[in-house]
Protein backbone atom coordinates (compact mmCIF):
# COMPACT_ATOMS: atom_id res chain seq x y z
CA UNK A 1 0.00 0.00 0.00
CA UNK A 2 1.49 3.28 -1.11
CA UNK A 3 2.24 5.80 1.79
CA UNK A 4 0.73 9.25 1.55
CA UNK A 5 3.45 11.95 1.72
CA UNK A 6 2.99 14.55 4.40
CA UNK A 7 1.25 17.73 2.45
CA UNK A 8 2.89 21.03 2.37
CA UNK A 9 2.36 23.62 5.34
CA UNK A 10 -0.60 26.58 4.24
CA UNK A 11 2.63 28.94 4.67
CA UNK A 12 4.17 26.99 1.34
CA UNK A 13 1.11 28.15 -0.35
CA UNK A 14 0.94 31.50 0.46
CA UNK A 15 4.69 32.22 -0.63
CA UNK A 16 4.05 30.08 -4.01
CA UNK A 17 0.78 32.36 -4.90
CA UNK A 18 1.88 35.67 -3.33
CA UNK A 19 3.33 37.41 -6.73
CA UNK A 20 6.55 37.59 -5.48
CA UNK A 21 5.67 38.72 -2.07
CA UNK A 22 2.66 41.21 -2.68
CA UNK A 23 -0.29 39.15 -2.41
CA UNK A 24 -3.24 41.63 -1.10
CA UNK A 25 -1.50 43.11 1.04
CA UNK A 26 -1.44 46.14 -0.45
CA UNK A 27 -4.96 46.13 -0.87
CA UNK A 28 -5.12 45.14 2.69
CA UNK A 29 -3.61 48.62 3.95
CA UNK A 30 -6.17 50.31 2.16
CA UNK A 31 -8.95 48.77 4.24
CA UNK A 32 -10.02 51.17 7.48
CA UNK A 33 -9.78 47.98 9.68
CA UNK A 34 -6.75 47.78 12.39
CA UNK A 35 -4.95 44.86 10.72
CA UNK A 36 -5.20 42.47 7.84
CA UNK A 37 -6.09 39.28 6.34
CA UNK A 38 -4.31 35.88 7.24
CA UNK A 39 -2.28 35.72 4.02
CA UNK A 40 -1.03 38.52 3.86
CA UNK A 41 0.01 38.92 7.84
CA UNK A 42 2.11 35.91 6.63
CA UNK A 43 3.63 37.54 3.61
CA UNK A 44 4.18 41.00 5.83
CA UNK A 45 6.92 38.85 7.98
CA UNK A 46 9.19 39.25 4.59
CA UNK A 47 8.39 42.84 4.65
CA UNK A 48 10.38 43.16 7.99
CA UNK A 49 6.41 43.41 10.00
CA UNK A 50 5.02 41.58 12.75
CA UNK A 51 1.62 41.81 13.56
CA UNK A 52 1.22 41.46 16.90
CA UNK A 53 -1.66 42.66 19.77
CA UNK A 54 -0.91 44.24 22.78
CA UNK A 55 -1.57 40.93 25.33
CA UNK A 56 -1.47 43.19 28.38
CA UNK A 57 -5.07 44.20 27.34
CA UNK A 58 -6.28 41.00 26.09
CA UNK A 59 -7.93 40.14 28.51
CA UNK A 60 -10.27 43.39 29.68
CA UNK A 61 -10.76 44.33 26.10
CA UNK A 62 -12.15 40.17 25.53
CA UNK A 63 -14.47 40.74 29.10
CA UNK A 64 -15.31 44.32 27.96
CA UNK A 65 -16.63 42.83 24.60
CA UNK A 66 -13.73 44.64 22.26
CA UNK A 67 -11.76 43.26 19.66
CA UNK A 68 -7.65 42.86 20.05
CA UNK A 69 -5.51 45.86 20.64
CA UNK A 70 -3.89 45.26 16.97
CA UNK A 71 -0.40 46.65 17.10
CA UNK A 72 2.59 45.95 14.51
CA UNK A 73 6.58 45.54 15.09
CA UNK A 74 8.78 46.39 12.61
CA UNK A 75 12.12 45.07 12.15
CA UNK A 76 14.65 47.00 10.24
CA UNK A 77 17.96 44.83 9.57
CA UNK A 78 21.09 46.65 9.86
CA UNK A 79 23.69 44.48 8.45
CA UNK A 80 26.87 44.13 10.86
CA UNK A 81 24.54 46.60 13.43
CA UNK A 82 26.55 49.46 11.39
CA UNK A 83 24.57 53.00 11.55
CA UNK A 84 25.45 56.45 10.55
CA UNK A 85 24.20 59.91 12.94
CA UNK A 86 22.06 60.60 10.31
CA UNK A 87 20.54 56.94 10.62
CA UNK A 88 20.45 56.96 14.13
CA UNK A 89 18.37 60.35 14.47
CA UNK A 90 16.14 59.02 11.76
CA UNK A 91 15.41 56.22 13.91
CA UNK A 92 14.90 58.10 16.88
CA UNK A 93 12.13 60.78 15.49
CA UNK A 94 10.66 57.24 14.09
CA UNK A 95 10.24 56.30 17.46
CA UNK A 96 8.58 59.33 18.92
CA UNK A 97 6.40 59.67 15.60
CA UNK A 98 5.06 56.26 14.75
CA UNK A 99 6.02 54.06 17.12
CA UNK A 100 6.09 53.59 21.05
CA UNK A 101 8.77 55.62 22.14
CA UNK A 102 11.88 53.41 22.26
CA UNK A 103 14.31 52.02 19.68
CA UNK A 104 14.98 48.24 21.02
CA UNK A 105 17.89 46.34 19.60
CA UNK A 106 18.05 43.08 19.00
CA UNK A 107 20.42 39.64 19.24
CA UNK A 108 21.17 40.06 16.05
CA UNK A 109 21.96 43.93 15.91
CA UNK A 110 18.84 44.88 13.98
CA UNK A 111 16.18 47.36 15.41
CA UNK A 112 12.90 46.92 16.18
CA UNK A 113 9.46 49.33 16.77
CA UNK A 114 6.54 48.20 18.42
CA UNK A 115 3.21 49.38 18.63
CA UNK A 116 3.18 50.72 15.45
CA UNK A 117 -0.52 51.57 14.07
CA UNK A 118 -1.29 49.73 10.33
CA UNK A 119 -2.03 53.19 9.12
CA UNK A 120 1.82 54.07 9.55
CA UNK A 121 3.80 51.29 8.04
CA UNK A 122 4.05 53.00 4.64
CA UNK A 123 5.51 55.62 5.89
CA UNK A 124 7.84 54.40 8.57
CA UNK A 125 8.96 52.31 5.20
CA UNK A 126 9.47 55.39 3.29
CA UNK A 127 11.29 57.00 6.01
CA UNK A 128 13.28 54.24 6.56
CA UNK A 129 13.94 53.98 3.33
CA UNK A 130 14.94 57.82 3.06
CA UNK A 131 17.91 56.96 5.05
CA UNK A 132 19.28 54.17 3.09
CA UNK A 133 17.39 51.84 5.66
CA UNK A 134 14.79 48.74 5.08
CA UNK A 135 13.25 46.42 7.05
CA UNK A 136 12.70 44.02 4.04
CA UNK A 137 14.16 40.31 4.31
CA UNK A 138 14.46 41.24 8.21
CA UNK A 139 12.02 38.53 8.55
CA UNK A 140 10.42 35.85 6.69
CA UNK A 141 11.92 32.51 4.97
CA UNK A 142 15.37 34.21 3.79
CA UNK A 143 18.79 34.98 4.42
CA UNK A 144 18.25 37.57 7.97
CA UNK A 145 19.87 40.23 9.06
CA UNK A 146 23.71 39.11 9.17
CA UNK A 147 25.23 39.58 12.35
CA UNK A 148 28.93 40.91 12.34
CA UNK A 149 31.36 41.28 15.78
CA UNK A 150 31.53 45.35 15.78
CA UNK A 151 35.46 45.26 16.61
CA UNK A 152 36.10 43.87 13.06
CA UNK A 153 34.85 47.37 11.88
CA UNK A 154 37.45 49.22 13.37
CA UNK A 155 40.03 46.51 13.56
CA UNK A 156 43.25 47.31 11.42
CA UNK A 157 43.96 43.53 10.94
CA UNK A 158 40.96 42.89 9.53
CA UNK A 159 39.46 45.40 7.26
CA UNK A 160 39.15 42.25 4.33
CA UNK A 161 36.02 41.94 6.28
CA UNK A 162 34.86 45.35 7.04
CA UNK A 163 32.29 45.42 3.87
CA UNK A 164 31.34 41.87 4.47
CA UNK A 165 28.30 41.61 6.06
CA UNK A 166 26.64 44.35 3.64
CA UNK A 167 27.60 42.59 0.33
CA UNK A 168 26.06 39.36 2.00
CA UNK A 169 22.76 41.55 2.70
CA UNK A 170 22.79 42.83 -1.08
CA UNK A 171 23.91 39.44 -2.51
CA UNK A 172 21.52 37.33 -0.86
CA UNK A 173 18.30 39.57 -0.51
CA UNK A 174 15.19 38.48 -2.93
CA UNK A 175 15.83 39.84 -5.75
CA UNK A 176 11.36 41.21 -5.66
CA UNK A 177 10.56 44.66 -6.19
CA UNK A 178 7.48 44.46 -3.75
CA UNK A 179 8.75 45.58 -0.85
CA UNK A 180 8.95 49.14 -2.71
CA UNK A 181 6.01 49.06 -3.76
CA UNK A 182 4.05 48.57 -1.58
CA UNK A 183 6.03 50.30 1.17
CA UNK A 184 7.56 52.73 -0.28
CA UNK A 185 7.16 54.50 -4.17
CA UNK A 186 5.83 51.77 -6.61
CA UNK A 187 5.98 54.53 -9.30
CA UNK A 188 9.95 55.01 -8.55
CA UNK A 189 10.60 51.12 -8.20
CA UNK A 190 8.81 50.19 -11.74
CA UNK A 191 11.38 52.46 -13.31
CA UNK A 192 14.46 51.08 -12.25
CA UNK A 193 15.38 48.53 -14.75
CA UNK A 194 13.72 45.40 -14.78
CA UNK A 195 15.47 42.47 -12.97
CA UNK A 196 14.58 38.26 -12.75
CA UNK A 197 12.22 38.86 -9.21
CA UNK A 198 13.46 35.20 -8.06
CA UNK A 199 16.52 34.46 -8.29
CA UNK A 200 18.08 31.31 -6.64
CA UNK A 201 14.84 31.67 -3.89
CA UNK A 202 12.67 30.48 -6.56
CA UNK A 203 8.87 31.44 -5.72
CA UNK A 204 9.00 29.64 -2.56
CA UNK A 205 11.52 30.87 -1.34
CA UNK A 206 13.47 28.85 1.58
CA UNK A 207 11.43 26.23 3.97
CA UNK A 208 12.65 28.83 7.08
CA UNK A 209 14.76 31.82 7.99
CA UNK A 210 18.74 31.56 7.71
CA UNK A 211 20.98 32.86 9.88
CA UNK A 212 24.62 34.10 8.92
CA UNK A 213 26.75 35.79 11.28
CA UNK A 214 30.58 36.61 10.84
CA UNK A 215 32.95 36.24 14.14
CA UNK A 216 36.08 37.82 15.13
CA UNK A 217 38.81 35.07 15.70
CA UNK A 218 39.65 35.96 19.23
CA UNK A 219 36.62 36.52 20.62
CA UNK A 220 33.08 34.90 19.99
CA UNK A 221 30.85 37.79 20.59
CA UNK A 222 28.36 36.82 17.74
CA UNK A 223 27.84 32.99 18.97
CA UNK A 224 28.86 31.60 15.76
CA UNK A 225 28.21 28.14 16.70
CA UNK A 226 24.08 28.98 17.22
CA UNK A 227 24.07 29.91 13.38
CA UNK A 228 22.87 28.18 10.18
CA UNK A 229 26.26 29.50 8.62
CA UNK A 230 28.95 31.05 10.71
CA UNK A 231 32.02 33.22 8.97
CA UNK A 232 35.47 32.83 11.30
CA UNK A 233 38.16 34.69 9.42
CA UNK A 234 41.41 32.58 9.48
CA UNK A 235 44.83 32.26 7.79
CA UNK A 236 45.22 28.90 5.85
CA UNK A 237 48.58 28.10 5.72
CA UNK A 238 48.62 27.85 1.63
CA UNK A 239 45.94 29.81 0.63
CA UNK A 240 45.96 32.72 2.47
CA UNK A 241 43.63 35.03 4.44
CA UNK A 242 39.59 33.16 4.44
CA UNK A 243 37.30 32.16 6.09
CA UNK A 244 36.36 28.77 8.61
CA UNK A 245 32.98 28.03 7.61
CA UNK A 246 30.76 26.02 10.31
CA UNK A 247 26.76 25.30 9.42
CA UNK A 248 23.72 24.16 10.67
CA UNK A 249 23.72 25.50 14.51
CA UNK A 250 20.20 26.78 15.77
CA UNK A 251 18.74 27.16 19.31
CA UNK A 252 15.11 26.89 18.82
CA UNK A 253 12.84 23.56 20.73
CA UNK A 254 9.21 23.88 21.16
CA UNK A 255 7.50 21.96 23.89
CA UNK A 256 4.99 21.25 21.89
CA UNK A 257 7.68 18.89 19.40
CA UNK A 258 9.56 17.26 21.59
CA UNK A 259 11.96 16.09 18.50
CA UNK A 260 13.07 19.87 18.15
CA UNK A 261 16.31 20.86 20.09
CA UNK A 262 19.43 23.27 19.85
CA UNK A 263 21.95 22.00 17.96
CA UNK A 264 25.84 23.78 17.70
CA UNK A 265 27.05 24.66 13.83
CA UNK A 266 29.69 22.13 12.49
CA UNK A 267 32.57 22.70 10.76
CA UNK A 268 32.38 22.28 7.34
CA UNK A 269 35.24 23.93 5.02
CA UNK A 270 38.01 26.37 4.40
CA UNK A 271 37.46 29.07 1.66
CA UNK A 272 38.94 32.53 0.00
CA UNK A 273 36.98 35.38 -0.23
CA UNK A 274 36.63 34.77 -3.47
CA UNK A 275 35.54 31.00 -3.40
CA UNK A 276 32.61 32.72 -0.17
CA UNK A 277 29.53 33.20 -2.51
CA UNK A 278 29.44 30.35 -3.73
CA UNK A 279 29.56 28.26 -1.19
CA UNK A 280 26.87 30.31 0.56
CA UNK A 281 24.66 29.39 -2.70
CA UNK A 282 25.75 25.89 -2.37
CA UNK A 283 24.53 26.23 0.75
CA UNK A 284 21.30 27.57 0.31
CA UNK A 285 20.36 26.10 -2.52
CA UNK A 286 21.07 22.67 -0.58
CA UNK A 287 18.52 23.62 2.08
CA UNK A 288 16.08 24.87 -0.07
CA UNK A 289 16.25 21.54 -2.41
CA UNK A 290 15.76 19.45 0.79
CA UNK A 291 14.63 21.31 4.04
CA UNK A 292 11.11 19.93 5.40
CA UNK A 293 8.35 22.11 3.88
CA UNK A 294 5.82 19.82 5.69
CA UNK A 295 6.53 20.84 9.08
CA UNK A 296 7.55 24.64 10.25
CA UNK A 297 8.74 23.32 13.66
CA UNK A 298 11.43 21.19 11.89
CA UNK A 299 12.38 23.04 9.29
CA UNK A 300 15.63 24.77 10.03
CA UNK A 301 18.51 23.24 8.28
CA UNK A 302 19.96 22.01 11.58
CA UNK A 303 17.60 19.12 11.29
CA UNK A 304 18.94 18.10 7.92
CA UNK A 305 22.11 17.64 9.39
CA UNK A 306 20.76 15.97 12.48
CA UNK A 307 18.53 14.05 9.97
CA UNK A 308 20.82 12.55 7.45
CA UNK A 309 24.08 13.21 9.31
CA UNK A 310 26.88 15.60 8.69
CA UNK A 311 28.52 13.56 6.02
CA UNK A 312 25.54 12.73 3.98
CA UNK A 313 24.28 16.46 4.48
CA UNK A 314 27.54 17.91 3.11
CA UNK A 315 28.06 15.32 0.16
CA UNK A 316 24.77 16.99 -1.14
CA UNK A 317 25.97 20.20 -0.61
CA UNK A 318 29.34 19.63 -2.15
CA UNK A 319 27.34 18.54 -5.16
CA UNK A 320 25.96 21.53 -5.36
CA UNK A 321 29.33 23.56 -4.82
CA UNK A 322 30.42 21.46 -8.01
CA UNK A 323 34.26 21.30 -6.64
CA UNK A 324 35.21 19.27 -3.30
CA UNK A 325 35.21 21.15 0.11
CA UNK A 326 38.77 21.25 1.76
CA UNK A 327 38.94 20.42 5.15
CA UNK A 328 38.26 23.69 7.60
CA UNK A 329 40.88 24.40 9.94
CA UNK A 330 40.63 23.55 13.57
CA UNK A 331 38.36 25.88 15.18
CA UNK A 332 39.58 28.58 17.80
CA UNK A 333 37.25 30.54 19.47
CA UNK A 334 37.51 32.79 22.12
CA UNK A 335 35.56 34.23 25.22
CA UNK A 336 32.77 36.80 24.12
CA UNK A 337 34.14 40.38 24.67
CA UNK A 338 31.33 42.44 25.58
CA UNK A 339 32.16 45.64 24.31
CA UNK A 340 31.67 47.80 27.08
CA UNK A 341 33.72 51.35 27.84
CA UNK A 342 36.66 53.34 26.36
CA UNK A 343 39.04 52.11 23.58
CA UNK A 344 41.22 53.91 21.38
CA UNK A 345 41.22 52.80 17.77
CA UNK A 346 44.21 52.43 15.33
CA UNK A 347 43.52 55.24 13.57
CA UNK A 348 43.75 57.30 17.24
CA UNK A 349 39.79 57.86 17.36
CA UNK A 350 37.63 56.64 20.24
CA UNK A 351 34.41 54.76 20.66
CA UNK A 352 32.57 53.86 24.13
CA UNK A 353 30.75 51.12 24.07
CA UNK A 354 27.29 51.67 26.58
CA UNK A 355 24.84 49.39 27.89
CA UNK A 356 21.24 49.14 26.54
CA UNK A 357 19.34 46.85 29.50
CA UNK A 358 17.61 44.03 26.96
CA UNK A 359 18.20 46.08 24.22
CA UNK A 360 15.42 48.80 24.90
CA UNK A 361 16.60 52.45 24.20
CA UNK A 362 14.41 54.65 25.96
CA UNK A 363 14.01 57.70 28.38
CA UNK A 364 13.53 56.41 31.81
CA UNK A 365 14.64 59.31 34.13
CA UNK A 366 13.20 62.08 35.01
CA UNK A 367 14.47 64.81 31.86
CA UNK A 368 16.01 62.33 30.04
CA UNK A 369 17.83 58.94 29.75
CA UNK A 370 19.88 57.27 27.06
CA UNK A 371 17.52 57.66 24.31
CA UNK A 372 18.08 61.59 24.66
CA UNK A 373 21.77 61.03 25.47
CA UNK A 374 22.45 59.05 22.08
CA UNK A 375 19.93 61.84 20.29
CA UNK A 376 21.86 64.64 21.74
CA UNK A 377 25.32 63.26 20.43
CA UNK A 378 24.24 61.94 17.29
CA UNK A 379 22.96 65.54 16.23
CA UNK A 380 26.23 66.96 17.83
CA UNK A 381 28.90 65.07 15.86
CA UNK A 382 28.92 62.78 12.94
CA UNK A 383 29.47 59.56 14.77
CA UNK A 384 29.25 55.88 13.90
CA UNK A 385 26.69 54.02 16.18
CA UNK A 386 27.21 49.79 16.36
CA UNK A 387 24.56 47.76 17.36
CA UNK A 388 26.17 44.71 19.39
CA UNK A 389 24.56 41.13 19.30
CA UNK A 390 24.58 41.27 23.16
CA UNK A 391 22.04 44.34 22.36
CA UNK A 392 24.31 47.43 23.39
CA UNK A 393 25.65 50.18 21.58
CA UNK A 394 28.75 51.42 20.56
CA UNK A 395 29.17 54.73 19.70
CA UNK A 396 32.53 55.26 17.76
CA UNK A 397 34.53 57.26 15.14
CA UNK A 398 34.87 59.97 18.01
CA UNK A 399 37.53 62.64 18.14
CA UNK A 400 39.95 62.38 20.63
CA UNK A 401 38.95 65.93 21.58
CA UNK A 402 35.56 65.21 21.53
CA UNK A 403 36.36 62.85 24.81
CA UNK A 404 34.80 64.93 27.40
CA UNK A 405 31.75 66.35 25.67
CA UNK A 406 30.83 62.66 25.38
CA UNK A 407 31.26 61.99 28.74
CA UNK A 408 29.54 65.48 29.91
CA UNK A 409 26.42 64.33 27.76
CA UNK A 410 26.02 60.76 29.20
CA UNK A 411 26.78 61.65 32.72
CA UNK A 412 23.80 64.87 32.23
CA UNK A 413 21.31 61.73 31.27
CA UNK A 414 22.36 59.66 33.77
CA UNK A 415 23.69 56.98 31.24
CA UNK A 416 26.21 54.94 33.53
CA UNK A 417 29.53 53.90 32.78
CA UNK A 418 31.11 50.59 32.57
CA UNK A 419 32.54 50.95 35.96
CA UNK A 420 28.66 51.38 37.71
CA UNK A 421 27.37 48.23 36.23
CA UNK A 422 27.42 44.66 38.48
CA UNK A 423 29.31 41.87 36.85
CA UNK A 424 25.87 39.85 36.09
CA UNK A 425 23.74 43.01 34.60
CA UNK A 426 27.03 44.00 31.92
CA UNK A 427 26.58 40.31 30.42
CA UNK A 428 22.44 40.03 31.09
CA UNK A 429 19.98 39.31 27.73
CA UNK A 430 16.67 39.23 27.78
CA UNK A 431 13.99 38.80 24.60
CA UNK A 432 10.91 41.47 25.16
CA UNK A 433 8.46 38.63 25.32
CA UNK A 434 5.31 39.81 27.26
CA UNK A 435 3.40 42.25 25.89
CA UNK A 436 4.18 42.45 22.33
CA UNK A 437 4.95 38.38 21.25
CA UNK A 438 2.92 36.36 20.65
CA UNK A 439 4.46 33.21 21.47
CA UNK A 440 5.87 34.13 24.79
CA UNK A 441 4.50 31.90 27.67
CA UNK A 442 5.66 33.94 30.63
CA UNK A 443 7.74 37.79 31.30
CA UNK A 444 11.34 38.22 30.22
CA UNK A 445 12.40 41.55 29.78
CA UNK A 446 10.30 43.52 31.91
CA UNK A 447 11.41 40.81 34.87
CA UNK A 448 15.09 40.91 33.74
CA UNK A 449 16.51 43.86 36.02
CA UNK A 450 14.90 42.11 39.21
CA UNK A 451 16.69 38.93 38.52
CA UNK A 452 19.65 40.62 37.89
CA UNK A 453 19.79 42.24 41.32
CA UNK A 454 18.73 39.17 43.08
CA UNK A 455 21.30 37.41 41.13
CA UNK A 456 24.27 40.01 41.73
CA UNK A 457 23.27 40.03 45.67
CA UNK A 458 23.58 36.23 45.60
CA UNK A 459 27.03 36.77 43.90
CA UNK A 460 28.21 39.46 46.56
CA UNK A 461 27.18 37.16 49.48
CA UNK A 462 28.99 34.40 48.19
CA UNK A 463 31.68 36.99 48.05
CA UNK A 464 31.67 36.75 43.81
CA UNK A 465 30.94 39.60 43.27
CA UNK A 466 33.29 40.66 40.75
CA UNK A 467 33.48 37.76 38.51
CA UNK A 468 31.47 37.62 35.57
CA UNK A 469 28.33 35.31 35.26
CA UNK A 470 26.98 35.38 32.21
CA UNK A 471 22.72 35.57 32.31
CA UNK A 472 20.06 35.30 29.87
CA UNK A 473 16.35 35.17 29.59
CA UNK A 474 13.56 34.40 27.22
CA UNK A 475 9.66 33.98 27.65
CA UNK A 476 9.71 30.68 25.91
CA UNK A 477 12.20 27.86 24.02
CA UNK A 478 12.58 29.82 21.13
CA UNK A 479 15.65 31.02 22.36
CA UNK A 480 16.01 34.48 20.88
CA UNK A 481 18.07 35.77 23.33
CA UNK A 482 20.24 32.85 23.34
CA UNK A 483 19.63 31.12 26.48
CA UNK A 484 20.92 27.63 25.39
CA UNK A 485 24.39 28.67 25.28
CA UNK A 486 24.23 30.74 28.04
CA UNK A 487 26.42 30.10 31.72
CA UNK A 488 22.78 30.53 33.16
CA UNK A 489 19.67 29.96 30.75
CA UNK A 490 16.30 31.08 32.27
CA UNK A 491 13.58 29.89 29.37
CA UNK A 492 9.78 30.32 30.29
CA UNK A 493 7.80 27.55 30.81
CA UNK A 494 4.61 28.62 32.01
CA UNK A 495 2.94 31.97 32.87
CA UNK A 496 5.04 31.95 36.41
CA UNK A 497 7.86 29.08 36.01
CA UNK A 498 10.95 28.54 34.33
CA UNK A 499 13.52 26.12 33.25
CA UNK A 500 17.27 26.75 34.65
CA UNK A 501 19.55 25.89 32.20
CA UNK A 502 22.90 25.69 33.30
CA UNK A 503 26.89 25.58 32.00
CA UNK A 504 27.08 27.23 28.47
CA UNK A 505 29.83 29.64 28.12
CA UNK A 506 31.70 32.47 27.38
CA UNK A 507 32.95 31.29 23.91
CA UNK A 508 29.45 30.22 22.59
CA UNK A 509 30.94 26.32 22.44
CA UNK A 510 28.74 24.33 24.36
CA UNK A 511 24.84 23.53 24.95
CA UNK A 512 23.94 24.75 28.36
CA UNK A 513 21.52 21.87 30.30
CA UNK A 514 19.09 21.37 32.34
CA UNK A 515 19.28 21.99 35.58
CA UNK A 516 15.79 22.13 36.93
CA UNK A 517 12.34 23.05 35.81
CA UNK A 518 9.31 24.86 36.38
CA UNK A 519 11.25 27.31 38.60
CA UNK A 520 9.38 30.54 40.38
CA UNK A 521 11.94 33.71 39.22
CA UNK A 522 12.41 34.01 42.80
CA UNK A 523 13.52 30.53 43.42
CA UNK A 524 16.34 30.63 41.06
CA UNK A 525 18.97 32.49 43.34
CA UNK A 526 18.38 29.83 46.22
CA UNK A 527 19.34 27.06 43.74
CA UNK A 528 22.08 28.59 42.51
CA UNK A 529 23.88 29.67 45.39
CA UNK A 530 25.10 26.35 46.83
CA UNK A 531 26.43 26.26 43.25
CA UNK A 532 27.92 29.04 42.90
CA UNK A 533 29.95 28.34 46.65
CA UNK A 534 31.08 25.22 45.01
CA UNK A 535 32.23 27.36 42.52
CA UNK A 536 34.27 29.82 44.77
CA UNK A 537 35.46 26.79 46.72
CA UNK A 538 36.71 23.48 43.97
CA UNK A 539 37.01 26.07 40.92
CA UNK A 540 40.33 26.35 39.19
CA UNK A 541 42.13 29.62 39.01
CA UNK A 542 40.10 31.86 36.62
CA UNK A 543 37.98 28.95 35.77
CA UNK A 544 34.28 30.54 34.79
CA UNK A 545 31.29 29.78 36.12
CA UNK A 546 30.01 27.42 33.12
CA UNK A 547 33.26 25.87 32.74
CA UNK A 548 33.19 24.96 36.43
CA UNK A 549 29.62 23.61 35.82
CA UNK A 550 30.08 21.49 32.96
CA UNK A 551 33.49 20.05 34.28
CA UNK A 552 32.21 19.11 38.02
CA UNK A 553 28.59 18.98 37.97
CA UNK A 554 27.41 17.92 34.47
CA UNK A 555 30.48 15.31 34.00
FE1 LIG B 1 13.51 35.32 17.69
C1 LIG B 1 10.43 34.32 16.77
C2 LIG B 1 12.31 38.24 18.77
C3 LIG B 1 16.66 36.51 17.80
C4 LIG B 1 14.70 32.11 17.56
N1 LIG B 1 11.67 36.16 17.69
C5 LIG B 1 10.53 35.60 17.23
C6 LIG B 1 9.37 36.60 17.23
C7 LIG B 1 9.32 37.27 15.88
C8 LIG B 1 8.01 36.04 17.66
C9 LIG B 1 7.06 35.56 16.60
O1 LIG B 1 7.44 34.72 15.77
O2 LIG B 1 5.92 36.00 16.63
C10 LIG B 1 9.89 37.58 18.34
C11 LIG B 1 9.40 39.02 18.26
C12 LIG B 1 8.97 39.48 19.62
C13 LIG B 1 8.74 40.93 19.73
O3 LIG B 1 7.67 41.32 20.26
O4 LIG B 1 9.58 41.73 19.37
C14 LIG B 1 11.38 37.35 18.26
N2 LIG B 1 14.31 37.09 18.08
C15 LIG B 1 13.66 38.16 18.61
C16 LIG B 1 14.63 39.25 19.02
C17 LIG B 1 14.06 40.65 18.86
C18 LIG B 1 15.07 38.99 20.46
C19 LIG B 1 15.87 40.07 21.13
O5 LIG B 1 15.70 40.17 22.34
O6 LIG B 1 16.66 40.76 20.52
C20 LIG B 1 15.81 38.88 18.10
C21 LIG B 1 15.69 39.53 16.75
C22 LIG B 1 16.77 39.11 15.83
C23 LIG B 1 16.87 39.90 14.56
O7 LIG B 1 17.19 41.09 14.64
O8 LIG B 1 16.69 39.31 13.51
C24 LIG B 1 15.61 37.38 17.96
N3 LIG B 1 15.37 34.47 17.61
C25 LIG B 1 16.53 35.13 17.79
C26 LIG B 1 17.60 34.19 18.03
C27 LIG B 1 19.06 34.54 18.34
C28 LIG B 1 19.90 34.74 17.11
O9 LIG B 1 19.41 34.66 15.98
O10 LIG B 1 21.09 34.98 17.30
C29 LIG B 1 17.04 32.92 17.98
C30 LIG B 1 17.77 31.58 18.26
C31 LIG B 1 18.64 31.14 17.15
C32 LIG B 1 17.86 30.36 16.13
O11 LIG B 1 17.30 30.96 15.23
O12 LIG B 1 17.81 29.14 16.28
C33 LIG B 1 15.63 33.11 17.70
N4 LIG B 1 12.72 33.53 17.20
C34 LIG B 1 13.36 32.33 17.26
C35 LIG B 1 12.41 31.28 16.97
C36 LIG B 1 12.72 29.76 16.92
C37 LIG B 1 13.02 29.34 15.54
C38 LIG B 1 13.18 27.84 15.42
O13 LIG B 1 14.18 27.40 14.92
O14 LIG B 1 12.28 27.12 15.84
C39 LIG B 1 11.17 31.91 16.75
C40 LIG B 1 9.83 31.24 16.40
C41 LIG B 1 9.60 31.13 14.95
O15 LIG B 1 10.43 31.53 14.12
O16 LIG B 1 8.55 30.59 14.63
C42 LIG B 1 11.40 33.32 16.91
FE1 LIG C 1 9.05 35.63 21.98
FE2 LIG C 1 9.98 33.31 22.77
FE3 LIG C 1 11.49 34.85 21.22
FE4 LIG C 1 11.06 35.57 23.69
S1 LIG C 1 12.14 33.71 23.05
S2 LIG C 1 10.85 36.90 21.90
S3 LIG C 1 9.02 34.85 24.09
S4 LIG C 1 9.58 33.91 20.63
Amino acid sequence: MSQESPSLVVEEGIKRDSKNLRGSILEDLATSTPNLSSPSEHLLKFHGIYAQDNRDVRRERAQAGEPLEHIFMIRVAIPGGQLSSSQWLALDDIAEELADGSIRLTTRQAVQFHGVLKFSLQELSTRLHDHAMTSFAACGDVVRNTVMCTSLVSDDAHTHVTELANHLARTFKPATKAHWEIFVNGERAASIEPEPEHGFYGDTYLPRKFKIAIAHPEENCVDVLAQDLGLIPDVHPELGTGYNVVIAGGLGRSYAQPDTFARLATPLTFVTPAELDDLIRAVLVTYRDLGDRTNRRRARMKYLAADWGVEGFYAAIEQRYGRALRAALPLRLGAADDHLGWRTLGDETLEVGIRVGAGRVRDDVEGGGLRSALRELAMARDLRFLITPQQDIVVSAIDVEDRDLVIEVLARHKVRGVEQLGQVERSALACPALPTCSQALAEAERRLPSLVGDLQSTLDETGLGSRRLQLRMTGCPNGCARPAVAEVGVVGRTKNTYDLYLGGGLRGDRLATLHHEKLKLEEIPAVLEPLLERWRDEGLADETFGDFYSRVVVS
